[in-house]
């Protein structure tokens, strides 16, 4: 309501409308909360949950629970052949949670159900940003993806 007020009071004076500040890992954007990016090339993108994202010869769709994320949550992964879109299920999935202090690294441990299905319980040991780091290994192919997400 707030925003469209501006808006409207903007057009009537005739000055041009700022578009809207898009929140990075570190900012809180003031209309929209982002919690999840994704990093690729160095430079972290805004990454929706449920989103998914071609590495290498596999396509990941990432989903988290709850979302916004918590301190405790859980994650699926649903991963499949680029190519033919078949069910990824020879493969080892390793994750790290970090956000460089010195608490360290923590390790959560993916459990494959089958299909391409991948579920990942993780606990973390304080709020805050996080770096992600995802690697799925199969036949001496490995494949990496890096996410940072904000919990409350
Ligand atoms: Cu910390």
């Amino acid at each position: 309501m707030l925003t469209a007020l501006a808006v409207l009071a903007a057009a009537c004076s005739g000055s041009v409308a700022k578009p809207a500040a898009t929140a990075g890992p570190g900012e809180t954007a003031p209309f929209k909360k982002t919690a999840l990016w994704i990093e690729q090339g160095g430079q972290a993108q805004p990454f929706g949950n449920g989103s998914s994202v071609v590495v290498g010869a596999v396509n990941v769709e990432v989903f988290i629970a709850p979302y916004p994320p918590q301190r405790e949550g859980s994650i699926d992964l649903y991963i499949t052949e680029k190519t033919t879109g078949k069910p990824v299920e020879t493969g080892s999935v390793d994750m790290a949670f970090d956000m460089y202090m010195p608490h360290g690294r923590i390790r959560a441990e993916a459990q494959s159900t089958g299909g391409g299905h991948y579920l990942v319980p993780y606990k973390l040991v304080m709020p805050g940003e996080w770096r992600l780091d995802m690697t799925v290994s199969r036949s001496g192919e490995v494949a990496a993806l890096a996410l940072i997400f904000r919990t409350d």
